[in-house]
């Protein structure tokens, strides 16, 4: 198949790229290099030597025999190159990664709030509008969120994206309805998903498209078997306060004796999945591509749920580091239980990675090979959801 990964340069693009490659399909990255343009902006960059676009597509050649085409395309700017790849290069399926995924860095400031909305809402509705100007029959897959669905579920399993309602009528009888799931964001990141979910059911409905929307949980670890093959091909692995996810920060944070930072009192629970489970899950939804007239997919894409209190402890078991508990710098419940239904991936053949000692320690080797390359200063959160006079002061001053 022909694809086109949009943010193929980045976190989960870059492996899922070289996944795709390695199982002969033709690909082409397109990515604007904003998230590494956002680094230097921050002044924090990945744990890991991640190579210049240039080299990794060299290097990738080299061990592998497969070209991969780059376009330096801003999909949220540049609509008319966006329209002129789809008609030049046809793809059979595109993925979209390409969008600001950091909830901390969406709440530091009117300019992050902006950037974030604008950057996603249009990157989103010009896949979508070029695929329909194109006249293409062409597979979008999405990578969204679990944080659609808020995090609290009056103890009922989240379902993969639709829920079964019943409507009182006047007649005193009801009737059976299916809706998207009540949409619950909890950042300004986490909302520009919510509301691609609804330029997916807009363009289905009357464009017809065939779109896959995965609900992606918080993607852990950073080596994947292609990204292993070479130093040149590493991944990113992202840490700072803004950038870096939960468990991420834990393994990377126990490997340079940094107590781990855990906000509030850790009784947040949230989905995981590996990073090697999310590319052989965007593998296997492009294999299963909705039939034409089929309404959305909505896939699940994780595969446990864990309490972030127990992962410090596990973290804290495996590595000896101690735990500090910090001020939450978020807006969210201090405690939650999370149900999550997974069995649409189940279903098409995924036998997921859980969480094993072996992993997190593969993690931890990584994060001490590259220790020297920390920040300490970086670590803490450097977000607020809801600024104190202090942080405006720090933001007004920028
Ligand atoms: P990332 O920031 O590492 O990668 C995104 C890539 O998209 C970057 O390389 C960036 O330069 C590119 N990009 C952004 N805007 C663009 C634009 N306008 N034009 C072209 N390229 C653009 O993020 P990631 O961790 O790889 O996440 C990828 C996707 O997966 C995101 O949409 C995110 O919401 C979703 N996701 C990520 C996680 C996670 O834990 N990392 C979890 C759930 C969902
Ligand atoms: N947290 C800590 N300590 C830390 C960092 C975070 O306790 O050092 C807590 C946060 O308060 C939050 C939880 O860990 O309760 C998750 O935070 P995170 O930064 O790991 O994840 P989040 O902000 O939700 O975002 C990440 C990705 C995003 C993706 C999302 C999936 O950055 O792109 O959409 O995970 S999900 O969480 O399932 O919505």
């Amino acid at each position: 198949m022909k694809i086109i990964v949009f943010g193929g340069d980045g976190f989960c693009g870059w492996p899922c790229a070289l996944n795709l490659s390695a199982k002969g399909h033709e690909v082409c990255i397109v990515d604007n290099l904003s998230r590494r343009n956002i680094d230097t902006e921050l002044e924090c960059d990945s744990l890991t030597p991640i190579q210049p676009i240039g080299k990794r597509l060299e290097a990738w050649k080299e061990v592998s025999g497969q070209t991969i085409r780059f376009m330096n395309i801003n999909i949220a700017e540049e609509y008319h190159r966006l329209l002129n790849l789809l008609n030049d290069y046809e793809p059979d399926s595109v993925i979209h990664y390409a969008e600001q995924r950091a909830a901390p860095y969406s709440m530091k400031s009117s300019k992050e709030r902006r950037y974030t909305v604008n950057n996603n809402l249009n990157a989103t509705n010009n896949i979508l509008s070029a695929i329909v100007e194109s006249e293409r029959d062409i597979h979008v897959l999405h990578l969204g969120t679990m944080g659609v669905y808020g995090y609290g579920t009056v103890g009922a399993v989240i379902p993969e994206g639709y829920l079964r309602i019943n409507i009182a009528n006047p007649d005193g009888e009801s009737s059976e309805k299916e809706i998207l799931y009540p949409a619950d964001p909890g950042s300004i990141y986490h909302m520009t998903k919510t509301q691609d979910a609804l330029f997916f059911y807009f363009y289905n409905k009357n464009y017809g498209l065939r779109i896959t929307d995965l609900h992606q949980g918080i993607v852990w670890g950073t080596d994947t078997d292609q990204t292993g093959r070479d130093e040149r091909l590493i991944n990113r692995f992202d840490y700072d306060g803004d950038y870096g996810t939960v468990l991420n920060r834990f393994l990377v944070e126990s490997a340079v004796g940094h107590p781990l930072t855990v906000y509030g009192t850790g009784g947040q629970t949230r989905a995981f999945i590996h990073i090697q489970d999310s590319v052989r899950c965007v593998e296997l939804a492009m294999a299963h591509p909705p039939k034409k007239g089929d309404r959305v997919h909505i896939y699940n894409q994780m595969t446990e749920t864990h309490r972030l209190i127990d992962l410090a402890n596990k973290v804290s078991e495996l590595t000896g580091a101690t735990i500090d508990f910090i001020e939450n710098p978020r807006k969210e419940a201090e405690k939650n239980e999370l149900k999550v239904s997974n069995e649409c991936f189940l279903n098409i053949g995924l036998d997921p990675i859980t969480l094993k000692d072996n992993l997190m320690v593969e993690v931890v080797d990584v994060a001490r090979r590259y220790k020297n390359r920390v920040d300490l200063s970086k670590i803490p959160p450097q977000s607020q959801w809801v600024p104190n006079k202090e942080t405006k002061e720090k933001v007004a001053a920028c």
